[in-house]
């Protein structure tokens, strides 16, 4: 949303940032486009089922455009609809990390001049999590949809211990590296396994006196920054995040410190 300008209206006249619907065709159409699957039997009954459930939903006209038996007994459809309803955009406010934007080649000048040493990073997918892509879209050299990740850095000096990495480990990993930034992955949020997880990497940090010593960062699919925070990490980063986000952030919040401390 930066440089956007919500009172200029810099679109058309009729939209309204307090009333937002979606857009298809033209503006306050209210066009969606979905797609799913009823457990009946293929037919003009499956068709006129998933008209209904979509008048529920609040989407007016449907249409079926596309419907196909999946399975015995299952039909699959892809429909169009007109939404009703409407999302004040200007009342929302989303919690999310103080970070200026920066290219990687930003970030490893802004460490030298800054820092002027390397970042020691130690990451992993912590518990009984085996997702490792998350992570190693981040850390690994080859990186994530053409950003490269932490391992490519000049300035970042990055150990990444896998998955399913007792807390324990990965805090005596951090101690032994003298690590400037920990990143934990959780994918696996069933009973909360997520927030068990992370707050026992929490505690055991405390018991070793180091946890204002790193900075701690959680990544996942589930993983909100307000989480995060709440579970008393510096920053929490979740799908879309690509390793300059990350490490813009951790530089960035080393440099605060370091001035804080001054
Ligand atoms: C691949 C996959 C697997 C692979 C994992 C292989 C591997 N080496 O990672 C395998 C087959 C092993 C697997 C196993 C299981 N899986 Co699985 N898996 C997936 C799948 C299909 C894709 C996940 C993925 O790789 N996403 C791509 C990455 C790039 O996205 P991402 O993780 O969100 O990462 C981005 C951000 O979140 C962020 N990020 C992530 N981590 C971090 C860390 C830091 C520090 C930072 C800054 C950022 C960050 O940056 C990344 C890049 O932008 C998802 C379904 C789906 N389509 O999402 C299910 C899914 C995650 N799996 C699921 C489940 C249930 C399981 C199993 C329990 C299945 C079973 N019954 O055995 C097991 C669990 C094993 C275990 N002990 O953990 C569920 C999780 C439900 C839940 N929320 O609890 C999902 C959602 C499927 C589903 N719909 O049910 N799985």
């Amino acid at each position: 949303m930066s440089g956007y300008n919500l009172e200029k209206k810099e679109f058309d006249k009729t939209l309204n940032f307090r009333a937002v619907k979606p857009y298809g065709d033209t503006m306050n159409d209210g066009k969606v486009q979905l797609s799913f699957t009823l457990p009946v039997p293929a037919g003009e009954e499956a068709v006129e089922a998933a008209k209904r459930l979509m008048k529920k939903m609040g989407l007016q006209n449907p249409q079926i455009v596309y419907w196909k038996e999946l399975t015995h007994g299952f039909t699959f459809f892809v429909a169009y609809g007109e939404c009703v309803h409407t999302v004040d955009y200007t009342a929302i406010k989303v919690p999310k990390a103080n970070v200026k934007k920066m290219t990687m080649q930003e970030i490893d000048e802004y460490i030298k001049e800054n820092i002027g040493r390397k970042i020691v990073v130690v990451g992993a997918t912590t518990g009984t999590d085996a997702h490792t892509v998350g992570l190693d879209a981040i850390m690994n050299m080859k990186g994530f949809a053409g950003h490269y990740g932490l391992e490519r850095y000049q300035m970042f000096e990055t150990y990444n211990m896998g998955s399913q990495v007792p807390n324990e480990e990965f805090v005596a990993k951090a101690i032994e590296v003298n690590a400037d930034a920990l990143l934990v992955s959780q994918t696996v949020t069933a009973k909360d396994a997520h927030i068990k997880n992370m707050t026992e990497l929490v505690e055991l940090l405390e018991a070793e006196g180091i946890r204002d010593k790193v900075i701690l960062i959680a990544g996942g699919a589930r993983i909100t920054y307000e989480l995060a925070k709440e579970l008393g990490y510096d920053a929490g980063f979740g799908p879309g995040t690509f390793a300059e986000d990350v490490a813009a952030f951790i530089a960035q919040e080393m440099v605060r410190r370091m001035r804080k401390e001054k």
